[in-house]
């Protein structure tokens, strides 16, 4: 007999979620909650601990308190939206509860699995090779710079000092997989962006060629696809020919706009990445699918088994290695990921996809027409993917994206372009309209007069 108590639990979502969608679609931005009233909505943890009903209504209590991320004025991050068929597959994955690393352990999701990355790689133009699916971008980029450190030692043993080639632009996780990985971060060359935010061929050469005369070993040339301020995207063809030149692992984080692979303006964006070894891909940015759900794809099989695969007699038993994902992952115990991408893409198919991120881009171009042609507003780049960073003359851009949460209108960041400190709106929510764009630009220009 199923236990009374999850019953319970389940009846309690199904009368919360309506409630909380209703929620959203009246009020779509909630001011900041100030930190003492949240602490207010956080019960200590009692020995004796409490009643079910009384742990489901402080749960409500905390989801009618949280940020909204789904809606169409949440332009503050790199993910957004509430994919239905995915949310469902989210759902359904923690009722099932199974760890993906055997086949004996979670059946026939393995094969969702390996069906899902299979489409992967054939999208990035990896059809002979592998891939695993991380916690994350962050996590995608470790493992990338792990595997490339090893066949690197592998190649030519130990170095006194190792190097890694990022941009300036770069994200965070490039420093702190050098520091995780023992490399230290100052391994990391910030490699210097031209204005639109893309690294510089010419100042990797020289950077390579300064560290190679004083007897410097490369680890790995980190073009990323999709910057986290700008959206911009590094050269790839020509840090591939620097790359080829010297024997050096090429990785492409593509962690925001590997899904861009998806459209023909993507696929110019990433010309060269048939030439690079891997690729993270973060699925929970563009493709509105829950947080999270991230791949790292290698363009050849093998280095994932060669670098992650250990003996374990108690848990890899039955089937082979194929249907046993766990001998390629950095993770033992891991979450079914997969399902929820998997299910999003299955509804919507690759023409979906397409049709979502054309729309997107128009969106992105009919925002910026509007701060084009305002007297107040000023572009700081030519966007290359989903993101725009402008000012408003004379206003701080932290004060107006502080005043925007407050006021509950907008949930908007800032970001440092240059010299600059520009508002930085994210496109990515596949509900957003050219309504909700002209009101984000009304409502802005008017917080920034007053
Ligand atoms: N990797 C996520 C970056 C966070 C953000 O700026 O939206």
């Amino acid at each position: 007999m199923t236990d009374p108590s999850y019953l319970e639990a389940l009846e309690f979502l199904a009368t919360l979620l309506p409630e909380l969608a209703a929620s959203e679609a009246e009020t779509p931005v909630r001011p900041p909650l100030p930190l003492a009233e949240a602490a207010a909505l956080v019960p200590a943890i009692s020995d004796d601990g409490r009643p079910l009903s009384e742990v489901l209504a402080t749960l409500r209590e905390l989801a009618l308190r949280t940020p909204l991320t789904t809606t169409p004025r949440f332009f503050n991050q790199l993910f957004s939206g509430r994919d239905p068929a995915a949310t469902a597959a989210e759902m359904l994955a923690a009722h099932l509860n199974v760890s993906m690393y055997t086949y004996k352990a979670a059946g026939p999701m393995v094969l969702v699995e390996n069906a899902l990355l299979d489409h992967m790689l054939g999208v990035a133009g990896f059809r002979a090779g592998e891939g695993t699916f991380t916690t994350g971008g962050s996590l995608s980029n470790l493992l990338a710079v792990a595997i490339a450190r090893n066949e690197a030692q592998a190649r030519g043993g130990e170095a006194r000092q190792w190097a890694l080639y990022t941009s300036s632009a770069a994200h965070y996780s490039m420093p702190k997989a050098a520091s995780i990985l023992g490399l230290g971060r100052q391994a990391v060359r910030r490699i210097e962006v031209d204005e639109q935010g893309r690294m510089r061929p010419e100042a990797l050469a020289d950077q390579l060629r300064a560290d190679l005369e004083r007897g410097v070993r490369p680890v790995m040339i980190n073009a990323t696809a999709g910057t986290t301020v700008m959206g911009a995207f590094d050269p790839i063809e020509a840090l591939a020919d620097i790359a080829h030149e010297h024997g050096i692992w090429i990785h492409v984080d593509g962690a925001f706009g590997g899904s861009l692979l998806l459209h023909e303006r993507g696929q110019q964006l990433f010309a060269g990445l048939e030439r690079c070894d891997s690729l993270t891909w973060d699925a929970h940015k563009m493709m509105g699918v829950p947080l999270t759900c991230s791949a790292l794809l290698l363009r050849e099989r093998g280095a994932l088994e060669r670098h992650l695969g250990e003996d374990a007699d108690y848990l890899f038993q039955t089937h082979g290695p194929e249907v046993n994902p766990g001998l390629r992952s950095i993770q033992c115990g891991r979450r079914n990921d997969p399902l929820k991408l998997w299910a999003a893409w299955q509804r919507h198919g690759d023409a979906g996809y397409r049709a979502r991120l054309q729309r997107l881009l128009e969106l992105r171009d009919h925002v910026v027409a509007r701060i084009d042609q305002h007297p107040e507003l000023c572009m700081r780049h030519t966007p290359e993917s989903l993101n725009v960073c402008f000012e408003m003359a004379g206003v701080s851009s932290e004060e107006l994206c502080a005043q925007l949460n407050a006021r509950g209108l907008a949930v908007v960041g800032h970001g440092q372009v240059g010299e600059r400190s520009t508002v930085r709106l994210v496109l990515i929510n596949p509900a957003q309209t050219e309504a909700v764009l002209d009101e984000f630009v009304t409502n802005l220009v008017a917080v920034g007069i007053e």
